[in-house]
């Protein structure tokens, strides 16, 4: 059962709580910067949502029916695959491959070598004994096959998994195909699948999905092991922007690793971003705090390489947990959030990164409007005026009425986004429910199916929305086993 509980709890909570609990410093904290105590910087009224740094994007899928709602339509049957309607992931069908082997298949021509394209699919057996195939060969003008890639599902409820792959020398072909062994004899169900061409780095747009990696960073720096590990969760997750808690000493005592590291995600595609943040930044007497950080992000991107500079800096600054003065005068913190804004957007220009800041799924209520710059509007919108892009922490795992309530809580926002030029990137939550604040608020009891069908349900009401920035989970979770890496297929199912 689910909890129809109004909890906001946030990223910094977690943040908090986690790091309380691990033991690790929270972030460093000094002195002001003279910097933006000149009123000239200080405008924050230049809009940019494109860095200017390499931007980039998937193409388009380039494969026929993928997610079989044409029964088979543009693909060969290999044998024992027919179209069905359950279990389906997305849409009214999917394929399944009977008991036996089988499979189908399509070719896609006029594909060049050397070129990175990614593949991801949800797939499912009726028998864990037995392995659904998504694969990808590369063929030359021939069809002989010169090179292969596959994603392969044993679990009973649908799973989405991703690779990547560059195209080896000679290839003019690609052949997508679903395909199962004889094994057990079980089926196997395979929908919703993508192959899209991927060049440079992740920019914010719908095929963003986002993960914050809060207590591993130090780990994923020291230590070459948790960082393939990393790696290759984000590879098979199909996470492409990742999120990475930064303080003073990681930029500091781990400068080349830290340069390391964000170049060798870029060379996967991975845009990286320095996340920082504590409740008080917002707050007048502590803006230095948060821009000071701001500062030393910038300083490390001037001493890095091209493909070494963090592509944004992001920063969770939740002025409403400042409960008292929140409860006591919402209006002027609310002032002093957006001010804060406008001088980091003024630190930050004409540095290629973007800003961006984590936002709670009920700033949109009535009650959370306020004047600033002689402006009468929602807090939310106020925000997304300012911010490059924005991470909607739409906490719930709700759904009611056919849909999933961290849809509906998205609307406004991304409404407003579109109407301004700016991206909202969706995030659902899969910490376990004490420290989220509840179970309603996050993903951990139902398990990945369900986490799964909530992302590409917001992913397919937004697709082609001009305010959607793709999807975002919260968090990583390796180093205290209590989020997305360990979050299993399913504990309870809810859907
Ligand atoms: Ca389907
Ligand atoms: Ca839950």
């Amino acid at each position: 059962m689910k909890k129809f509980v109004h909890a906001p709890l946030s990223l910094g909570m977690a943040f908090s709580l986690l790091f309380g609990l691990s033991g690790l410093p929270s972030h460093g904290y000094a002195a002001g910067n003279d910097l933006l105590l000149n009123p000239e910087i200080i405008s924050g009224s230049t809009d940019r949502t494109d860095s200017g740094a390499a931007a980039l994007n998937l193409g388009d899928n380039l494969i026929a029916n993928p997610g079989f709602e044409d029964n088979l339509a543009s693909w060969t049957n290999w044998g024992n695959t027919s179209s069905v309607t359950s279990p389906a992931f997305a849409g009214a069908k999917a394929a399944r491959i009977a008991s036996g082997e089988g499979g189908a298949g399509q070719i896609i021509p006029g594909i060049p070598s050397g070129t990175t394209y990614v593949l991801s699919g949800h797939g499912s057996v009726s028998a864990g004994t037995d392995t659904a195939i998504v694969g990808v060969d590369c063929l030359d003008a021939n069809n002989n096959v010169l090179a292969k890639n596959t994603l392969r599902f044993n679990q009973t409820l649908y799973e989405f998994k991703s690779t990547a792959f560059t195209t080896v020398p000679g290839t003019a072909k690609l052949q997508v195909y679903i395909y199962k062994n004889a094994d057990s004899g079980a089926n196997a169900f395979l929908d919703d699948l993508s192959l899209k061409a991927r060049s440079g780095v992740q920019a914010i747009n719908k095929d963003v999905k986002a993960m914050w990696v809060w207590q591993e960073t130090t780990s994923v720096l020291e230590d070459s092991a948790e960082r393939s590990t990393l790696f290759q969760f984000a590879q098979d997750k199909g996470v492409n922007v990742l999120l990475l808690a930064i303080n003073k000493t990681h930029l500091t005592t781990y400068n080349s690793q830290l340069k390391q590291f964000i170049s060798q995600a870029h060379a996967k595609g991975i845009r990286v971003e320095a996340v920082s943040g504590e409740i008080d930044w917002g707050l007048t007497d502590k803006h230095s705090v948060g821009l000071e950080r701001i500062t030393d992000v910038i300083t490390f991107n001037g001493s890095a390489a091209s493909n070494e500079k963090f592509d944004g800096v992001h920063q969770d600054i939740e002025v409403y947990r400042n409960k008292t003065l929140w409860n006591d005068n919402k209006a002027l913190v609310m002032e002093q959030a957006l001010a804060y804004i406008d001088k980091a957007k003024a630190l930050m220009s004409g540095t290629g990164m973007t800003y961006a800041q984590d936002i709670p799924r009920w700033y949109d209520g009535p009650e959370y409007t306020v004047t600033y710059n002689s402006v009468d509007k929602g807090f939310y919108k106020h925000l997304i005026d300012r911010l490059d892009w924005v991470g909607l922490m739409d906490y719930t795992d709700r759904y009611s009425d056919g849909q999933w309530q961290a849809v509906r809580d998205a609307q406004s926002e991304i409404d407003y986004a579109a109407q301004v030029g700016k991206k909202i990137t969706v995030g659902l939550e899969t910490i376990d429910p004490v420290t989220a604040g509840g179970d309603s608020v996050t993903f951990y009891e139902e398990g990945l199916d369900d986490l799964d069908r909530a992302l590409a349900a917001i992913k397919a009401h937004y697709d082609g929305h001009a305010g959607f920035g793709g999807v975002a989970v919260h968090s990583y979770g390796k180093q205290k086993g209590n989020a997305y890496y360990s979050l299993p297929v399913k504990a309870v199912n809810h859907y």
